[in-house]
């Protein structure tokens, strides 16, 4: 996150960190790639790029063995008094995102294991069920560049016609949020984590031009779009083994 402040987990107890788990197992912290929501006790919702690595279409998602998800730290590099490690059992990455367009720019992670609640610093965020009007502040946040430590800050919800003209054509499964004189906005490492509004998870950072840079506002998966999807994807999940 550029232009934001620090911030400590407790401020965000939804938010975990997905990694690579081998570079990980080198050193810890070292594998962090993308953000996620924890939206359930075993259910983290991600952006589908941090798991469809190659420019296939339709998309082809790595392994679940391959990653780690970690809960409950503020720090990247130390587990903390809280932070706990999380493998994965599935991951459900929408079968139409479009690695050139970033359409459909969604995923599940099914985690091998609940979330002890009791460790209080981790908690589920519900869903937006509606959109949000333009103009509405919202909340962002991540280990993102260039501070890979935790950090939040404070993005207006933009206009959607002033979108589509600024990167020629935003669908509607698209949202995007930011000052237009730039400052603050999500970047690299910050992407599958939270865009909060009124509380309820409203977007999920997926793309943009830069950094913070004036008239080019960052680009968020649009979750009230998929709220089908996501109710479907999570049905097909086999609770069964815990
Ligand atoms: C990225 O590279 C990235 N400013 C994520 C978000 C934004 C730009 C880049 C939005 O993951």
């Amino acid at each position: 996150v550029v232009g934001g402040h620090p911030i400590s987990i407790e401020v965000v107890p939804y938010q975990v960190s997905v990694r690579l788990r081998a570079f990980d197992e080198i050193e810890f912290g070292a594998g962090h790639m993308c953000s996620g929501t924890v939206i359930s006790q075993r259910v983290v919702c991600s952006a589908a790029h941090c798991f469809a690595d190659n420019a296939t279409y339709p998309p082809v998602y790595n392994d679940p063995e391959d990653y780690i998800v970690v809960g409950g730290s503020s720090h990247l590099n130390t587990f903390g008094r809280f932070g706990q490690v999380y493998l994965v059992q599935e991951i459900i990455g929408h079968e139409a995102y479009h690695p050139f367009t970033l359409e459909n720019d969604i995923a599940l992670v099914f985690l091998n294991s609940y979330i002890p609640w009791q460790h209080y610093t981790t908690r589920a965020l519900p869903l937006a069920t509606q959109q949000v009007q333009p103009g509405t502040l919202c909340l962002i946040s991540g280990w993102g560049n260039p501070f890979r430590a935790l950090h939040q800050g404070v993005v207006p919800i933009q206009d959607q016609r002033l979108c589509s003209f600024i990167y020629n054509h935003l669908p509607i499964s698209q949202i995007c949020a930011g000052y237009l004189r730039g400052g603050i906005d999500a970047c690299k490492g910050d992407s599958g984590g939270p865009l909060v509004c009124r509380g309820q998870l409203t977007g999920i950072v997926s793309w943009g031009v830069d950094c913070g840079r004036d008239f080019f506002p960052g680009v968020y998966t649009n979750v009230s779009h998929f709220l089908k999807w996501i109710e479907r994807a999570n049905s097909s999940l086999d609770y069964s083994k815990f």
